[in-house]
Order: C-alpha cells, then structure tokens, then sequence
C-alpha cells in the first residue's frame, strides 16, 4: 500500500515542473499574496516551464537512459549545452548562457565553468535548482551529494554553487527513500542528515536556522527574509528546504509558500516542489494544474525508466 516508488519520482518531476511554471509568473517581485496565486492556479491556458525544469528534465533522461553506465560529465555537458542551444529563450541565467554556449564551440566544460565572473565561477542556483533526479539513481546520502556536485560544477565552478546542489540533492533522496506521507516528518532529524554530509559551516547556520523558522511557523516574507531568495544557491535553497519542511504533506502549499517569499520564485518553487513531489507522489499533484503542464508525458517516460534506474553513478 501506499505510494509507489515511480509515484514518487514522477512526483519529483511534475513537482519541479510546477512550482517553475507558477513561480515563473512571479519572478523578481517582493513578495507575492495567496490571491494572486490563486488566479494563476485557477486560469486555463499551458503553464510554462523555464530553464529549471528544462535542465532537470536533461539530468533526468540522463540518468535514466544511462544503464550501468552512470553519470558521464561530458556527455551530461553536452546535453545541457543542446537544450540551451536549443530554447535559450527559456529564461537561463546569463552565466549558464555563456557556459554553454562556450561548450557548444567546443571548448571542455571544466574550462567554460571557471572562466565565468573573473575566474571565482558562478555561485548561482542553476546547479542546485535541476540535481533533483539524481536522488533517484544515488546509492545513499554521500553518494547522492557526490553526485549532485558532479552534475553541478558542469556549470558552477563556485564551491557555494556546488554545495547548493549538495543540500538540494540530499533534500530530495531523503524526501524519496526515507520520507512518505502520512509518517510524520521529523525536520530535526532531516536537518541534521543534511549537515552529516554537506560539511560547510554557512550552509550549517542557514538550516539551523530554517529549523527555527519552522518551530515558529514562520509565513513567507519572514521566512524569505531570514534565509534570502534570490538567485544565488545559499540564498534560494534553504528557502526551498523550509517551503517543503513547513508544508511537508502538500505539493502545492509547498509551492505556494516558496512563491510567497518573492525573489527567485521559479527556482525556489522548482525545489520545493522537487522535495513535497518526492515525498508524496505525482498523485497527490491536482490534476487540473498537471494537464496544464508542458512536460507531463515526457515526464511519465522517464519517471518510469528513472525509478528503476537506481543504485548507479
Ligand atoms: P548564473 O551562473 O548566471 O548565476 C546566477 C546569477 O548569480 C549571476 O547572473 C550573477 O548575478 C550571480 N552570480 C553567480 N556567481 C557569481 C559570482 N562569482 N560573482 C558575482 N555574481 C555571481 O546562472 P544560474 O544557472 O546559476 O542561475 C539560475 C537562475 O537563472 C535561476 O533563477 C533561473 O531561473 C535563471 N533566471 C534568473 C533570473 C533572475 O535573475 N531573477 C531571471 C530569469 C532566469
Ligand atoms: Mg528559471
Ligand atoms: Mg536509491
Ligand atoms: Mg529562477
């Protein structure tokens, strides 16, 4: 009984595709009210998705057609860099832009990635916000991280652009191997599974505090203003984590929240619906909203071939 586990990985999916497409309304504003949600949610019309879904999508067909051959860098640079080339007008941030479109000339992705932002590389959330599926293929917590890092610093040279895909992926196999609706969510203990492999003393202080936040029932614009929501990983991903922590049994409240803090809202609305979409399953995703979605087959092809990918990389 129960949810399945190929529930849960098209849940992982369509619930990135959907916290995108609704926060891609939103993008760049302050803060946003329940009601202008609600008009978004209860309009006709597809929800389009943006780079976020586009990418994880990428990483998910990787994974997933790979059998036994695991995650390969190079081949995963050149996939990233097609579907760039292919829809750049799907809102890429501009240091992504340029790695691809870099990597599409020809030159080594390890090359592109540090030649961005004077040679720091990006600390952007563009890593963090597509590692989802790896949760889907890791053999356990370090391998999961290990293998979100790989997938991130194709793009993301940054050691903060990397941990943000760490954290993210980790959230997202502990949504999908260890969490399931109804068991009560333990966020100590999620927190404290996180800090176990992601060994970075900001990140430490950011979920710590999301712990706190969520003791407190904090609403959005306060929890957006303690943990940030913009486009950078430590300032979009534990936000992301405290949208599915404090709504932990709600795909689209998990979403809602994550748009009600403002900022980066496709991108923090792509993770926690990523995380709230692994712990409940795509059945519990509102099929009104689901049939607007742009990815929905292609979704349910790779959800499938993905969930019994596992234990590789
Ligand atoms: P990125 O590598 O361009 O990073 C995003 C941004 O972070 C950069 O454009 C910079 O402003 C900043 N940044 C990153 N690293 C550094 C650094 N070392 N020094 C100074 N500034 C830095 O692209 P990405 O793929 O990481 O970004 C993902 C985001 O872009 C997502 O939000 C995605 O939806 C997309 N996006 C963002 C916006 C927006 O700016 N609000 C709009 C549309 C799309
Ligand atoms: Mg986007
Ligand atoms: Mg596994
Ligand atoms: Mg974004």
């Amino acid at each position: 009984a129960g949810v399945t586990r190929e529930d849960k990985v098209l849940g992982l999916l369509l619930g990135t595709a959907l916290g995108d497409a609704l926060g891609a309304s939103f993008e760049g504003r302050h803060a946003v009210t329940a009601r202008t949600v609600d008009a978004v949610e209860r309009a006709d019309g597809t929800l389009v998705h943006t780079d976020d879904t586009a990418l994880t999508m990428v990483l998910a067909e990787h994974l997933a057609a790979r059998d036994h051959a695991g995650l390969d860098e190079d081949v995963l640079a050149g996939e990233f860099a097609a579907a760039w080339q292919k829809e750049p007008w799907r809102g890429y941030g501009p240091g992504a832009a340029q790695v691809f479109e870099l990597i599409g000339r020809g030159m080594p992705w390890q090359r592109a990635a540090v030649s961005l932002f004077g040679g720091a590389g990006s600390y952007g959330n563009g890593g963090a916000m597509r590692v989802a599926p790896v949760a889907a293929v890791g053999t356990g917590p370090h391998h999961v991280a290990e293998l979100g890092r790989r997938t991130a610093s194709i793009t993301h040279a940054h050691e903060d652009g990397q941990h943000g895909a760490e954290v993210q992926a980790l959230a997202a196999y502990l949504a999908l191997e260890r969490e399931s609706a109804p068991r009560v969510l333990d966020i100590d203990q999620f927190r404290h599974d996180l800090t176990r492999v992601v060994r970075c003393r900001a990140w430490h202080e950011k979920l710590d505090r999301v712990s706190e936040l969520v003791r407190t029932g904090a609403d959005p614009r306060h929890a957006a203003h303690s943990l940030g929501n913009d486009v950078t990983a430590l300032g979009s991903v534990p936000m992301a984590v405290m949208s599915f922590v404090s709504n932990p049994d709600d795909p689209v409240a998990a979403i809602r929240y994550a748009i009600g803090g403002g900022g980066d809202t496709d991108t923090i609305g792509a993770m926690a619906g990523a995380l709230a979409g692994a712990r409940n399953g795509a059945s519990t995703l509102p099929e009104h909203l689901v049939a607007r979605l742009e990815v929905g087959d292609h979704a349910r092809e790779v959800a499938g071939k993905l969930a019994t990918a596992g234990h590789r990389g």
